[in-house]
């Protein structure tokens, strides 16, 4: 078994004899292996991969941390497992099964002489054991982050009166395609003007024109990991309002990443940027999260909220990304990636946060 299969293993309550891991990113995170379906049984004596006849040549010739099972009735090859390895307790990810899979399963474990457990304690083990990054992880991402900044930089001449936000987004996940990325982190958000008071606004036909913020809140995907970055540009002139608020989310993003450090809870984070956005007199314009962690999934543990009593542990990777958004009017995101470290963080992000007017 590899490390992290051990790893888990060791964490498992002791009256637990079996786990059962069907999320597509868990999975990869175990075997390193990517596939749109699959089941990693995890008993106390060994770990079996169980793929369908579609996956089964590449995972027994990539799959080295566990035993590769094909099947092509994954009922039999599961029952047969789980009686074999004596489970009478078996672990289910409680957040990946839908109720249709649940009920399935646990009827199948049922015959087999075994009982689910259905909470969401494994997801919990599993996502503590994925927060903290090993070193390769915190490459993948970076590597994600590169691709993703130069892609902006070079579409950023591209942007002219007139251009749709939607031509801006296909340009960039173009240019991010070409430069290796796997895909795109999640759906780009590119939007201007007064969409730009939307949070997640989606892309669409709305054009370019003087006077307009632009939120690019865009990422790239390496090996499995994403980056997360956004910026917000001005195009042709700022009004004195505009002006004001991107200062006052840009010193809010600042005192946010100087608050990162191993030891510091999220909710100190989240304050750090949140206060001054309040005492700055927009209390209510700000309504998400100052940030949240970054992997194998674009949002992960741990949350940077109000309500999050988690410490930060040098090898988490977060987000800080506070902003201001007026109905109506406008919006600032401004977002960085970073990785915490004993003495504050590593910047992934390197693109400069000063008010630009393109
Ligand atoms: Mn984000």
């Amino acid at each position: 078994m590899n490390e992290r299969l051990l790893m888990l293993q060791s964490m498992l309550p002791d009256e637990v004899d079996a786990a059962l891991i069907i999320s597509n990113t868990n999975r990869r995170y175990f075997t390193d292996f990517v596939s749109s379906l699959g089941y990693l049984l995890l008993t106390r004596r060994d770990a079996y991969l169980l793929v369908d006849s579609r996956y089964c040549e590449a995972a027994e010739k990539q799959v080295s941390g566990c035993e590769v099972k094909g099947f092509s009735s994954l009922s039999d090859k599961l029952s047969e497992l789980l009686r074999r390895d004596n489970v009478r307790k078996l672990m289910l990810e409680g957040s990946a099964f839908t109720l249709n899979e649940a009920a399935r399963i646990i009827k199948l474990a049922k015959e087999s002489g075994a009982e689910c457990i259905t909470t969401d304690e494994l997801d919990n083990i599993i996502s503590g054991q994925r927060i903290i990054k090993t070193p390769d992880e915190i490459d993948k991402i970076i590597l994600a982050q590169r691709i993703t900044e130069n892609a902006l930089k070079s579409t950023l001449p591209y942007i002219k009166e007139g251009v749709m936000e939607r031509d801006i987004a296909l340009e960039l996940e173009y240019r991010m395609r070409r430069a290796g990325a796997d895909g795109i982190s999640f759906d780009l958000i590119v939007i201007a003007g007064e969409k730009t008071s939307m949070p997640h606004g989606v892309p669409g036909e709305n054009r370019i024109k003087p006077g307009d913020f632009i939120t690019f809140d865009i990422g790239a995907l390496c090996g499995g990991y994403h980056s997360d970055m956004t910026r917000t540009y001005a195009y042709g002139f700022v009004s004195d309002k505009q002006r004001r608020v991107y200062q006052v989310v840009y010193g809010a993003q600042k005192l946010g990443l100087e608050a990162v450090r191993s030891g510091v809870s999220c909710r100190a984070v989240d304050g750090a940027a949140r206060d001054y956005i309040y005492h700055a007199g927009f209390e209510g314009f700000f309504g998400h999260s100052t940030g949240h962690g970054v992997g194998l999934d674009i949002h992960e543990a741990p949350t940077v909220g109000p309500k999050s009593e988690m410490v930060l542990q040098s090898g988490m990777v977060v987000t800080v990304e506070p902003g201001i958004y007026l109905p109506g009017e406008f919006g600032v995101r401004i977002e960085d990636t970073v990785a915490v470290s004993t003495d504050g963080c590593i910047n992934l992000s390197t693109l400069s946060k000063e008010l630009t007017i393109l």
